[in-house]
């Protein structure tokens, strides 16, 4: 299945190595006891983040979630904001509030802020596509959503909700398997998700969320379906949790051979494999990006690491009731 150009999918494994590499160094930063907050790691996610937000327009709007790392990045939140935000530094996107993923965004860039409770992000994201329809605005709302969310009751709301306004919505699954500790099969009783869309009215989809070509041509027909009238669409990506919860969790409660089946089908060295058998990209190309990849992490922790903390006196500003 193939909805990039090489020269799209070479774009795209710059975004998804970005990911990984600042997704590494905010890990290792965490570990050293530089982060302040507490952080969460999306590695295995790079190809559901990047192939799903790459295939959004500049107008549309998106609700990414604590994995989606790669997702800020397309959308244009740049490693030196999101560094300092991971190390509670003014210059960072909540300035110094939320030192970690949960609860970024930015409206400039299409980005709605993330809600800690999940999967309360649903909410305006849905809310958004219903006011594009209304407005009869060309534009997509989509939103990012864990195997664990979709068992609550909002989630249900919102696919039933989003099914009969007929609104121009996506739901992206991100299903790694786990919600915190609980495995799949103690939190639901089906196979796939996709059913919970089907039952809704909603179109659903099965993706490998480790091939970034997949989840990008299945993501890209959606929104052209959603952009032109056709509804909204569920789209359910398998992957795999490949660290704890949150770093601090060692999460020892996933079985070994689990890690190691999924580390198999990593989906950064998936797309590697593919520009080798198709003759796409020399092995120097890949070193360069790498190079260059590192040389942009090392600048925004360089950056990060001299801004200033957040002035106190600046406490109550940007919130809703000071
Ligand atoms: C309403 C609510 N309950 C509990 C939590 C704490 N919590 C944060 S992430 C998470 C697990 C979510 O699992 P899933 O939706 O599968 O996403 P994943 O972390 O696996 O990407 C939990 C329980 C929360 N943020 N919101
Ligand atoms: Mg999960």
């Amino acid at each position: 299945m193939r909805s990039l150009s090489d020269e799209e999918l070479i774009q795209v494994y710059e975004w998804m190595k970005l990911t990984r590499v600042l997704d590494d160094r905010i890990v290792s930063l965490w570990k050293q006891g530089r982060g302040v907050g507490s952080t969460f790691s999306g590695r295995g996610h790079e190809a559901i983040a990047v192939g799903a937000s790459y295939a959004l327009g500049p107008d549309d709007v998106v609700a990414p979630m604590h994995r989606d790392l790669g997702c800020y990045l397309v959308r244009g939140i740049t490693p030196r904001r999101i560094l300092a935000n991971q190390l509670g530094r003014a210059t960072g996107v909540t300035q110094g509030r939320d030192a970690n993923l949960h609860g970024i965004g930015d409206l400039s860039l299409g980005i709605i802020g993330f809600v800690s409770h999940l999967p309360q992000s649903m909410s305006p994201a849905l809310g958004a596509a219903m006011a594009f329809l209304y407005r009869e605005e060309p534009r997509v709302s989509m939103a990012f959503v864990g195997d664990g969310s979709s068992s609550t009751g909002l989630f249900h709301e919102v696919l039933n909700l989003a099914a009969v306004q007929r609104a121009p919505f996506v739901v992206v699954v991100e299903n790694n398997r786990y919600a915190y500790s609980t495995p799949l099969h103690q939190q639901m009783a089906i196979d796939d998700i996709a059913d919970r869309g089907q039952a809704h009215g909603v179109a659903a989809e099965i993706v490998d969320g480790n091939d970034v070509e997949a989840v990008h041509a299945v993501t890209a027909e959606a929104i052209a379906r959603a952009r032109s009238g056709g509804g909204p669409s569920l789209i359910e990506c398998k992957t795999m949790r490949m660290h704890g919860h949150a770093i601090h969790d060692g999460a020892e409660y996933v079985p070994a051979e689990l890690l190691v089946e999924w580390e198999r089908r990593d989906p950064i060295a998936h797309l590697e494999k593919i520009f080798f058998e198709r003759d796409i990209v020399e092995e120097a190309l890949i070193e360069e990006i790498g190079q260059k990849c590192r040389r942009i992490v090392d600048d925004a922790v360089e950056y990060a690491e001299s801004s200033s903390w957040p002035d106190p006196a600046s406490l109550e500003e940007g919130v809703y009731a000071p």
